[in-house]
């Protein structure tokens, strides 16, 4: 009997050698460990063993039975191992992270930026949130001055707003920096305005300030010229027209010829041929004074646009909200243009 159960072992390793699956592994389970193996037939057979025999045979048998339950055991863990390397397919293409892509004022604001920044002009910033003195005072508002009423502001003290110009960044570099200089100045400004289709309580702006002796409105124009055409292409026209702006003097409203008509007059201008894009002028004396220089030593020009004007003409954007509603589609449409 002892043969019997050595040759019964020999069977069973050969076949759980043969073993691929864990079907397979259940169905040689059955066979040689389970109720209907042959284990129970050996056991009856056992118990009519002479007593001395049966001592012999029956530490056979026990020990077969736990060798096969334990190599069972093992090959179910090595198949359950083989399973779970099958899931972490090397071999699979990896998913695809979607890229990102630059927003159009950042494009646009950048853009703008390297002109300058070609041009000799240096690039500060200064903070958003500014005292009544550098957003108002210093540029020639003063508390009474109309000018405060179009520029309705978010105050969080007496003294204390959101910038809503970049200006005031200005005035704190004319503090730090000994003219000769030509430094711009971008950033974010607030103003209490609707959010409508050409408003938005938050935007960017982009301001210039040149200071050195016998500066004219002829270098702001000449600057002004070249900034234009290298953003919106050469054969752009550039008008200036008189205006009114309590920091310069005098002051000029700069405007393109529209692209559409070339300057003809169409929907896209309003019949006028030309767009308006920024404004400029002269430093106003009292400014000078007010940031500590001599309007007589020294003169200079400044001026200011709006990114996100320059960036729905430049693109044909209908509507400003669409910079800040985060639809991808429409944000994506960027993407080939960084
Ligand atoms: C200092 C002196 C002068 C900056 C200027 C403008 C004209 C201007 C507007 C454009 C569209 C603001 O965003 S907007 O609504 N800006 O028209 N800005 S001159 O003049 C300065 C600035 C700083 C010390």
């Amino acid at each position: 009997m002892i043969e019997e159960i050595e040759q019964y072992f020999r069977d069973f390793t050969q076949e759980l050698a043969q073993v691929a699956t864990r079907d397979e592994l259940h169905r040689v389970k059955g066979k040689y460990a389970g109720r209907k193996s042959k284990f129970p037939v050996f056991l009856s057979r056992l118990k009519i063993l002479p007593l001395e025999e049966r001592r012999v045979v029956g530490q056979k048998l026990n020990e077969i039975k736990l060798l096969i339950e334990q190599l069972l055991k093992e090959k179910e863990a090595a198949l359950l191992k083989e399973e779970k390397k099958e899931v972490l397919d090397i071999s699979l293409p990896g998913k695809r992270e979607p890229l990102g892509a630059f927003h159009p004022l950042r494009i646009v604001m950048d853009e703008i930026i390297a002109i300058f920044r070609s041009l000799g002009f240096r690039v500060e910033e200064g903070p958003e949130i500014e005292t009544d003195f550098f957003n108002f005072e210093a540029l020639n508002i003063p508390r009474d001055h109309p000018a405060r009423d179009a520029q309705d502001s978010f105050y969080l003290e007496e003294n204390l707003l959101l910038r809503t110009h970049t200006s005031p960044a200005q005035i704190r570099v004319m503090r730090k920096l000994a003219p000769p200089f030509r430094v711009i100045v971008p950033g974010k400004c607030y103003r209490r305005d609707a959010f409508d289709a050409t408003h938005s309580p938050m935007f960017h702006q982009v301001e210039g300030l040149v200071v050195a002796p016998g500066i004219s409105m002829g270098d702001l124009k000449g600057t002004i010229e070249i900034f234009v055409r290298r953003l919106f292409g050469e054969e752009r026209k550039v008008r200036f027209r008189p205006s009114y702006f309590p920091f310069t003097e005098p002051s000029a409203e700069v405007d393109i010829s529209c692209s559409i008509c070339q300057g003809q007059g169409c929907r896209a201008c309003g019949e006028k041929g030309w767009l308006e894009i920024m404004g400029a002028g002269l430093v106003h004396p009292q400014v000078f004074r007010n940031a500590g220089y001599d309007p007589e030593k020294v003169q200079g020009f400044a001026f200011g646009m709006g990114v996100e004007r320059i960036t729905m003409l430049k693109f044909g954007i209908p509507d400003i909200r669409w910079f800040f509603e985060n639809d991808v589609a429409f944000l994506s449409s960027f993407k080939a243009l960084r």
